[in-house]
């Protein structure tokens, strides 16, 4: 009898698994990629380079940044920016540079890579650009961010502050900001509000593409 019962747990456990692998292969698993290239570097003394990742796996949405040669020892405010209409978003070059001072700044962007939309902090679902927790350079420039996401709780605290829209990350850039305070910026460097143009600063970007896995 005990042997029976414990073949049986066995043989339910093995198409439990199966099941489970079944179903794991059938999800409609999404990747994307950035490849992020640097800006401003007559700014920074340095070529912030990196790649940013994103997986979807059923709800669960892995957000991977991996960042190199970033001003070390600051925070770095990371987001995707994109076109409030349906067009797909560009990172912009030199020639973004409206006002003839060899910085790009946030501001300038708008053209090319529209508004920021998701902060990659603690809580991207906040959807609080100005107040999250970025992540920190090491003293080599490095850093490391990952979270992991409910897609549909993002997809619903988006579609609430852009008008209905879908997150449409092939559609988005990506941009990381910032030099460190004391940075001597020209006074025509623009940025949001009262935030410092230090801070929002971009300093790579990189365009999202939809990836085979
Ligand atoms: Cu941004």
């Amino acid at each position: 009898m005990a042997f029976k019962r414990s073949t049986l747990a066995a043989l339910s456990f093995a198409v439990g698994a199966l099941a489970l692998a079944g179903t794991s292969q059938a999800a409609p698993a999404e990747a994307y990629t950035a490849q992020l290239i640097p800006m401003n570097t007559q700014v920074t003394h340095s070529n912030t380079t990196g790649e940013a990742r994103f997986h979807v796996n059923g709800d669960k949405l892995t957000i991977d940044i991996r960042v190199k040669n970033a001003p070390a020892n600051i925070e770095h405010w990371q987001h995707f920016h994109g076109l409030l209409t349906s067009g797909v978003a560009t990172c912009p070059t030199l020639g973004a540079d409206a006002n003839g001072d060899r910085i790009v700044d946030l501001i300038e962007t708008e053209p090319y890579a529209g508004t920021t939309m998701v902060p990659f902090d603690m809580h991207p679902a906040a959807m609080d650009v100005a107040h999250g927790h970025y992540p920190k350079a090491a003293a080599d420039g490095s850093y490391h961010y990952r979270q992991v996401v409910s897609l549909s709780g993002l997809s619903a605290a988006f579609a609430k502050a852009f008008q209905g829209q879908e997150l449409n990350l092939d559609k988005r850039v990506i941009f990381i900001h910032g030099v460190p305070a004391d940075t001597q910026l020209p006074g025509t460097v623009q940025s949001l509000g009262p935030i410092p143009a230090s801070t929002t600063l971009p300093i790579a970007c990189g365009k999202i593409e939809r990836a085979s896995h």
